[in-house]
């Protein structure tokens, strides 16, 4: 008799007997649901348990069709990208190597963060141990393997580059510092040059992962030892920052909010945020804006 043996070998049916007993633990101790101010409406969330979260901790991306997800676990020193159908939630495609072996030899690169989807490509902000080698990789979204690695410049990057999300419309890839960001980064989306950096009108700590949408980019905040995580939108022309919203989500371990992606799905949801439970679980969570 033949058992499919997953991909940490044990058999398929022990498996998910083992998955569907975490599952209760988790939704246990996460029970309840998000609280946001009222600018928000949550709808509805997926949840990523075990194996799933380690494609799923760090990056959220979409065209509509697909959720895009990346992870990376730095105690298996894995690094993933994953594809989810955006109405059933199956997985696709998926890569767990998704950095060049030369990039993790030579610079000790070991960490997939946010990213962002466009026209065909996954833009992934990669970092290294040292945080001091910052890289954005391509990836093509149909089959998630690594398009072009582009070195950049990352003199206003003093604590490694923690997510990136493209401006189509403008010809920009955006980033920031993860703490106390006083100033958003842009390259040129094609050439991966420096072009500028934007002032904000106010820091913004702990800055998780961005995406822009309608002319305005929308960042992801993870308050540190608090499950009152925010989104704020910043003014591409003038680096006005506004709070969107303030979410308060349950869990019993604590709340860490990842990347966000923005745009409006079928199921009427625009707002998508991932959330890390701190212990095996990584939620999604759509919203609607009122
Ligand atoms: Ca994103
Ligand atoms: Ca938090």
């Amino acid at each position: 008799m033949f058992f499919e043996y997953t991909l940490i070998g044990l058999p398929e049916k022990i498996w998910s007997v083992f998955v569907a007993i975490i599952s209760l633990i988790i939704g246990v101790m996460d029970m309840g649901t998000p609280t946001v101010t009222p600018e928000v409406e949550y709808i509805r969330q997926d949840q990523f348990l075990l194996l799933d979260a380690t494609y799923s901790g760090q990056g959220v991306a979409t065209d509509g069709e697909y959720y895009y997800t990346s992870g990376s676990l730095t105690a298996f020193d894995s690094a993933c990208l994953a594809k989810w159908d955006a109405e059933t939630m199956e997985l696709c495609v998926k890569n767990d190597d998704a950095i060049p072996s030369e990039y993790r030899e030579k610079y000790n690169t070991d960490h997939v963060g946010g990213i962002s989807y466009y026209n065909g490509l996954i833009y992934a902000a990669v970092e290294n141990k040292a945080e001091d080698f910052p890289l954005i990789i391509t990836y093509d979204a149909r089959t998630l393997k690594v398009v072009e690695v582009y070195e950049v410049e990352g003199e206003l990057l003093p604590d490694g580059i923690p997510w990136c999300a493209v401006d189509a419309a403008n010809g920009y890839i955006y980033t920031s510092q993860f703490n106390e960001a006083e100033y958003i980064v842009a390259y040129d989306l094609y050439t991966m040059e420096f072009s500028h950096m934007l002032p904000l009108s106010e820091k913004i700590l702990r800055v998780q992962g961005g995406e822009v949408y309608d002319g305005k980019l929308y960042l992801s905040n993870d308050a540190k030892d608090s499950n009152d995580d925010s989104i704020y939108i910043v003014d591409l022309g003038n680096g006005d920052v506004t709070k969107l919203c303030t979410r308060s989500l349950p869990s019993m371990a604590g709340n860490e909010a990842e990347d966000i992606t923005v745009y409006p799905m079928a199921d009427g949801t625009l707002i998508h945020v991932l959330d890390y439970n701190k212990t095996i679980g990584v939620y999604l969570r759509h919203y609607t804006v009122k």
